[in-house]
């Protein structure tokens, strides 16, 4: 079962009571304060591990409590320190305070070790409060309890690649061909319900080369609003450094429309709201041996036009699996080394910077104002007009001066020109 998200209430141990004790012994008359310190509660530690890949061990034991510090003895003795209890969790886990939903710790790396709840101080015996004018003391302190969490944590996937698409485009099956991994391969949609990994490995050794790739569940229109199986997937495909868009381009997918596909699976990218969207892709058009050569170059044209790299593969015949499989490793590997410049998808031109007609919006703007006034200043604001068409005839601007090349050249009178 793959679990990625568990909550639970951890407890450190509180600290043991300082000891009120005095000492008696034979032949040591008024033998004065011996109370020892309680002994510190145990720590609840946190450490992740590459041995674990799920967190379903916090599932099913939601509470975990360290051991308390013993109480102070007689003759000076300190209690003994509680013991802590160390939680292991899978590298990629990221833990968060759930009252205050901030995030405690991000485990990115392995054998990272941190305190997650400390436990209580022991409190101190009476030894302590001894002075020359106060030579019996009773006073002892209590142990401090230990700290209380409940946390949440949350497994993200540490992948290279994630594919990503509608479901039943191939991606379970492509990540069989190109890995150990085996996930169940159907043909229906939502065969994968759970995220799967596999390890591609390319080249022959000593230059072998690996990266990991993502299988997530489908996506489909409105999966941000819950229709589908959600979008909370994408959530391990946010650390990847590549995605891998795979679109239908058969029949077989009954959708008319590859670049639709295409887009619908963007919007759900973007919905996410972590930049999916804006990560560098590369798109696919699956199921190439029984693919509609019209929907393949559709989406091809489509691909070239807004810059994303594009190639069609077939995981059944094995048509370009290896020539992925290689430009997604050079890919990953300069991402690796930080020397990616590859293609990174166009931001689409915004309503802003569409064309437009300056001089047609001045005069529309010069009517309006024009019909706005009383009609005493309507005369100076045609005047207004009047004047500002002439200064543009003086200063011709750049795109004007084109058009009136074309056009034979007369020389005016300074007074016809004033006139114009
Ligand atoms: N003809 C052909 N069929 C393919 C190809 N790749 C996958 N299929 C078939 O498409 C169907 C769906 O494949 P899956 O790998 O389960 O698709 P998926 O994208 O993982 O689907 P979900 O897990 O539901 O999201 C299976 O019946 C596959 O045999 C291909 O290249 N060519
Ligand atoms: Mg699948």
């Amino acid at each position: 079962m793959f679990i990625d998200e568990a909550r639970i209430r951890v407890y450190a141990g509180g600290g043991g009571n300082g000891c009120m004790a005095f000492r008696r012994e034979k032949f040591v008359p008024r033998g004065g304060p011996s109370g020892g310190d309680g002994g510190r509660g145990g720590d609840i530690v946190m450490e992740s591990s590459e041995r674990h890949n799920t967190l379903v061990h916090f599932r099913f034991n939601p509470e975990y409590k360290a051991q308390r510090g013993r109480h102070g003895e007689g003759s000076n003795c300190t209690g003994k320190e509680g013991e802590g209890i160390v939680l292991k969790v899978p590298v990629g886990t990221i833990v968060y305070d759930d009252n205050t939903g901030e995030v405690v710790h991000d485990f990115s790396s392995s054998d990272d070790r941190i305190v997650i709840a400390r436990g209580g101080r022991g409190g101190r015996g009476n030894q302590h409060f001894a002075t020359p004018t106060h030579q019996a003391p009773r006073e002892h302190e209590l142990g401090r309890p230990g700290e209380e969490r409940m946390l949440r944590l949350e497994l993200k996937l540490l992948a290279d690649v994630g594919l990503v698409g509608y479901p039943n485009v191939g991606k379970s099956t492509l990540i069989s061909r190109i890995s150990a991994a085996r996930p169940k391969i159907a043909d229906y949609a939502f065969t994968t319900l759970q995220p799967n990994l596999g390890v591609v490995t390319i080249g022959e050794l000593p230059d072998e080369e690996s990266y990991v790739v993502a299988d997530i569940p489908g996506l489909i229109e409105g999966a941000h609003e819950g229709h589908g199986l959600g979008i909370q997937f994408l959530r391990h495909i946010e650390r990847t450094r590549l995605l891998v868009h795979m679109v239908d381009v058969s029949d077989a997918s009954g959708r008319p429309d590859p670049v639709n596909d295409f887009e619908v699976i963007m919007g759900e990218l973007a919905s996410f709201g972590a930049g999916l969207e804006d990560k560098p892709m590369m798109v696919v058009g699956a199921k190439s041996d029984v693919a509609n050569p019209e929907k393949l170059a559709k989406l091809k044209k489509y691909c070239e036009k807004r810059g994303y790299p594009f190639m069609q593969i077939s995981a059944v015949t094995g048509d370009n699996i290896n020539k992925l499989k290689y430009s997604v490793g050079a890919v990953v590997r300069q991402m690796r080394s930080g020397s990616y410049e590859g293609p990174r998808p166009l931001p689409k031109p915004r309503a802003k910077e569409l064309p437009v007609k300056p001089r047609a919006k001045k005069k529309a703007v010069a009517k309006k104002a024009a019909a706005k006034k009383p009609a005493n200043q309507q005369k100076s604001a045609s005047k207004r007009v009047a004047q500002s068409r002439r200064s543009q005839t003086a200063r011709p601007k750049a795109g004007r001066k084109k058009a009136t090349a074309a056009k034979p050249k007369k020389k005016l009178s300074l007074k016809q020109r004033a006139r114009r």
